[in-house]
């Protein structure tokens, strides 16, 4: 049904009248003509075919004509006669709320307003409020709905992103005729923060497909609704997030995902390549002259360039296409490769999952071991351990492993790294713990090198948990020198944590490429709470392949034997009788 369509043109009509100054029965015309055509629940391109479109009350001659124009040609003579003239950024403010196009007019005329800048401008200094039929309630309006907007603008977490992208692409596999769908853009990269979130798809009828997709139960508004791209927006939490769908034909469905993967910096370097061989690279394809020599799939636009797949992770034009032309590409640490989580909370400190729970979950992860890291009794506020209940948690844990079979839980303990260096736990206890986090909850800006140094000293610490200890969502990590941290765990073979919980991510990418550049290993944990962050573990895996890491990088990727040393990985293996 193009019912919308049509009515989107209409509505749009009236708007541009009303900015240009016209009033009176023209705008309520094509404004009530565009709610007719809303709550009709006739096709109305049946009605036309039928002939029938004069005698819908509201619709006359002209508006039929219209009508008939656009479901024939695509366009209407109108519209674009209308919009000429009137600037884009008058325009861009209808999409305020509580903005139409009288108010628009008015403030262009009287107050000289051009622009969100200008509109922002009259609210402040009052004068948009002396506007005639305006006000003071219906100024906090506005003021209101600019402000949701400008929160839309800003980025959110990979972690929240893919919360949307995950429901909006579930949604869309449903969607007629559709036979491919998937990420891309910034999300497909698996970068830590998102703006908008761009899917891609192919199938039969495009516009079937977009329609579909602006009819998503949790898009709160559609902001575009066209024959290959829809754009809407989704509740994402506190926020508004932008989905931009694609659809294109599947004969060049790898061409348009390369495009719309991004980064742009990588598609720019990928068209300066291209160029060099006399080659064009484009959305819908890779050519020479207008011969289309790839477009299908991604593997094939890059084997014509002379180079093997890139991860999407890699995309961000940081050497990655000239170790692709070189062979050089590294293999990048994968989900199977993850054979356990390093750093998980049960609800003996402020978890809320048993530790039968936390197995369960871990187990339909595939892994084969999960470390217990429990705070320490420093971090009151999470209800931390002291020695004997971190006793009787090892004792339970013994217990538990007895009773399982190719799975194991190591005994570990995420502890407090106090304001002097020294630790939560004497060396005695932590001797007997399978794997040791530290980690800095408290004095933020207290000689956190220092501390983190010395803790790294400490022959039963493993890795330090969070390192940087800035939050994504805007909390200033710790005062900490993150390259002096690197060395020290280089010198004294320690691991340093990738905490993969979606608001940390921590260390980032710029500092894991760094401590792999050294030689430090990492450990990735979720650090999770509850029942859903076990499989947070993509996230962390994310920000590692963006950084490059490999397998070998990842002390996850040992078997719980490995990991429990030396001894226990070169105990000889007994003979299996067959
Ligand atoms: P974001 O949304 O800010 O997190 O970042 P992206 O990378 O998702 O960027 P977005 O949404 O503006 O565009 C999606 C992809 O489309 C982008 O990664 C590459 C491609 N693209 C967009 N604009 C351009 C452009 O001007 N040139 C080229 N070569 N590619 C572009
Ligand atoms: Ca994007
Ligand atoms: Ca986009």
């Amino acid at each position: 049904m193009k019912n919308r369509e049509v009515a989107a043109m209409f509505d749009r009509i009236a708007d541009a009248l009303e900015i240009k100054g016209e009033t009176g029965f023209k705008v309520v015309a094509y404004s009530k003509a565009a709610r007719i055509l809303l709550d009709m629940t006739e096709d109305v391109e049946t009605v036309a075919r039928e002939g029938r479109l004069e005698t819908i009350p509201g619709i006359g001659e002209g508006l039929a004509k219209k009508i008939v124009e656009y479901l024939d040609m695509g366009t209407m003579s109108k519209y674009r006669e209308v919009m000429a003239g009137v600037p884009e950024t008058l325009l861009g403010l209808l999409e305020i709320q509580g903005l139409g196009g009288k108010t628009v007019h008015l403030m262009h005329e009287e107050l000289g307003v051009k622009d969100l800048d200008g509109l922002k401008r009259s609210i402040a200094d009052g004068s948009l409020a002396k506007l005639h039929g305006m006000g003071e309630k219906k100024v906090e309006n506005i003021r209101k709905a600019i402000e949701t907007r400008e929160r839309v603008a800003e980025r959110i977490s990979i972690g929240e992103a893919a919360l949307v992208a995950d429901e909006v692409i579930a949604y869309l596999e449903k969607a007629p005729g559709i036979s491919r769908v998937s990420a891309a853009g910034s999300l497909r990269r698996m970068k830590e923060t998102v703006g908008d979130i761009d899917v891609l798809a192919c199938g039969k009828n495009g516009a079937e497909i977009i329609r579909y997709f602006a009819r998503n139960p949790n898009a709160v508004r559609v902001l575009a609704e066209g024959e290959t791209k829809g754009s809407v927006t989704v509740r994402a939490g506190e926020t508004e997030r932008q989905v931009d769908l694609r659809v294109v034909d599947a004969s060049e469905y790898g061409a348009a995902l390369l495009y719309f993967t991004g980064s742009k910096a990588h598609n720019i370097k990928l068209r300066g390549l291209a160029k060099e061989r006399g080659l064009k690279i484009s959305e819908y394809g890779v050519f020479r002259g207008t011969k289309r020599l790839a477009s299908r799939e991604e593997e094939d636009c890059y084997r014509v360039l002379g180079m093997p797949w890139i991860p999407p992770e890699m995309r961000e034009d940081r050497g990655e296409v000239e170790s692709a032309l070189d062979g050089r590409l590294p293999r990048l640490v994968e989900a199977g490769d993850i054979r356990g989580d390093l750093h998980v909370h049960t609800r003996a400190s402020d978890g809320s999952l048993s530790l039968g729970e936390v197995v369960d979950l871990a187990r339909k992860m595939g892994y084969s071991y999960v470390a217990i890291c429990d705070h320490s009794q420093a971090a009151k506020y999470a209800r931390g351990l002291a020695a004997d209940r971190l006793a009787a948690e090892m004792e339970e844990i013994e217990a538990l492993n007895r009773t399982l079979k190719g799975f194991r839980v190591l005994k570990g303990s995420e502890v407090d790294i106090l304001s002097d260096g020294s630790l939560d736990f004497p060396d005695e206890l932590l001797g007997r713990l399978d794997f040791v986090v530290a980690a800095v909850h408290s004095g933020f800006k207290k000689n956190v090198t220092e501390r983190m140094l010395k803790a790294l000293e400490n022959p039963h610490v493993r890795t330090i948990a969070h390192p940087s200890g800035r939050l994504i969502s805007g909390r200033e990590g710790y005062d900490v020198d993150l390259d002096k941290v690197i060395d020290g765990a280089a010198r004294l073979g320690k691991a340093l944590e990738l905490n993969s919980y979606y608001d940390r991510l921590d260390l980032d990418e710029l500092h894991l490429k760094k401590a792999k550049e050294k030689g430090v290993k990492i450990t990735m944990g979720t650090d999770t709470h509850f029942a859903d962050g076990l499989a947070m573990m993509r996230f962390g895996l994310g920000i590692a392949r963006r950084a490059w890491l490999g397998k070998g990088d990842v002390l996850n990727s040992l078997t719980a034997a490995e990991l429990l040393g030396r001894k226990a990985a070169k105990k000889p293996r007994r003979k299996r009788r067959s």
